[in-house]
């Protein structure tokens, strides 16, 4: 399963930086507003420590990461939404991807053009939102009408429902709320989910920004899942070795960035080894069953499903030994219902 993730926010503050540093793809990042254009693509394996230690115990042939999908997205200005800037057009991808990291400015640079000339990253952040927020309702209005007329129908009982969500997100949009802040609980995201809205998409706010004190200043105040992160800098370490890296004494801090993202779209990681041939993490949405879970590896994993042997990466870790974790009984045989957990390493029998 693989989830994608775009990156938004005003022309110029970094957003192909960031891509770069992720996916070491090489891409325009030149010192000019709407340097980009179309979007950039890119995936990026997920650093993953106990991929690193099963693999350790196992000893495979081939070891294989989880991957999650970038898109660098167009920068977006005021008025966008109307069609101001590059306009409309990049909406759409927004429209496709799971999660949303909305890359603020923060840095000083005098050489380097700020839409709105002057740095301040909560009103930086306002003019997206809006524009996201604007779209919104925009493709509410467009849908109101039908569903007002088949909301009477009394057969259409979900229309009904739909009716009532909709209008509850109208009110919140008008309050310049988003929606993702709305708490919408899992049914009611579904009868909505075919309208594709912007706002409801989980978003990680980057600060990009040396942290110096005046830079901090400004980022005192921003919502929960704020990373603050020196983009240029990120980018320079992405192009070290691990020995240079030693040397210098620096540590990338992009990986942040990732594990965050995994978190904000409740995502798992599970494990297969293969008879020892590949050690291979997967990505599941949380609460997803152990049949669910095999379809993501293989689909007759899913429509042939007798069992899972499974043991968490926490047991196997303690026990040293895949021979050992075995021989102490500590592989356990789960059916059809079993919700797997963060870091199980399962086999899937057919
Ligand atoms: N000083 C400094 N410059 C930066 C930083 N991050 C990005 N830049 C510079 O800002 C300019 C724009 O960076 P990009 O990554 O192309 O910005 P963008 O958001 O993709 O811009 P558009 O595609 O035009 O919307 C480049 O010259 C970067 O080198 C930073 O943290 N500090
Ligand atoms: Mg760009």
């Amino acid at each position: 399963m693989n989830f994608s993730v775009g990156i938004i926010g005003l022309p110029n503050v970094g957003k192909s930086t960031l891509f770069k540093a992720l996916t070491q793809q090489e891409v325009d990042i030149s010192n000019y507003p709407f340097c980009t254009i179309d979007p950039n693509v890119g995936i990026v394996r997920v650093p993953d420590e106990r991929l690193d230690k099963i693999s350790q115990i196992v000893k495979p042939q081939k070891t294989t990461p989880t991957i999650i999908e970038f898109v660098d997205i167009a920068g977006l200005v005021k008025g966008a939404h109307k069609g101001e800037g590059l306009g409309n057009q990049f909406l759409s991808y927004i429209r496709e991807v799971d999660a949303i990291v909305h890359v603020v400015r923060s840095f000083e640079a005098a050489d380097i053009k700020h839409m709105e000339d002057t740095l301040d990253a909560q009103r930086d952040i306002d003019i997206v939102n809006t524009e996201l927020m604007m779209k919104d309702l925009e493709t509410i209005e467009k849908h109101w009408e039908k569903l007002e007329s088949e909301a009477k129908n009394p057969e259409k009982k979900e229309s009904k429902k739909e009716l009532e969500i909709i209008a509850k997100i109208k009110k919140s949009l008008n309050e310049e709320r988003l929606i993702s802040q709305m708490n919408l609980d899992q049914r009611e995201k579904e009868l909505i989910k075919h309208l594709n809205l912007l706002t409801i998409k989980p978003v990680i706010y980057l600060i990009n920004s040396r942290g110096t004190d005046k830079e901090l200043e400004l980022i005192k105040s921003l919502p929960d899942n704020t990373i603050p992160l020196d983009l240029k800098l990120e980018l320079e370490l992405s192009e070290l070795g691990p020995e240079e890296l030693n040397e210098l004494k620096m540590n990338p801090r992009i990986d942040v960035l990732i594990k965050t993202c995994y978190k904000i779209l409740d995502l798992i990681t599970f494990y297969t080894i293969k008879g020892g041939e590949e050690t291979r993490a997967w990505t599941a949405k949380i609460g997803s069953t152990a049949p669910q879970c095999g379809g993501i590896v293989h689909t007759d994993f899913e429509n042939r499903f007798i069992r899972a042997e499974v043991i968490n990466y926490k047991t196997l870790a303690e026990y040293g030994s895949w021979h050992n974790a075995h021989a102490k009984g500590l592989i356990r045989a789960e059916g059809k219902n079993y919700v797997v957990k963060d870091g199980d390493i399962i086999e899937f029998k057919i």
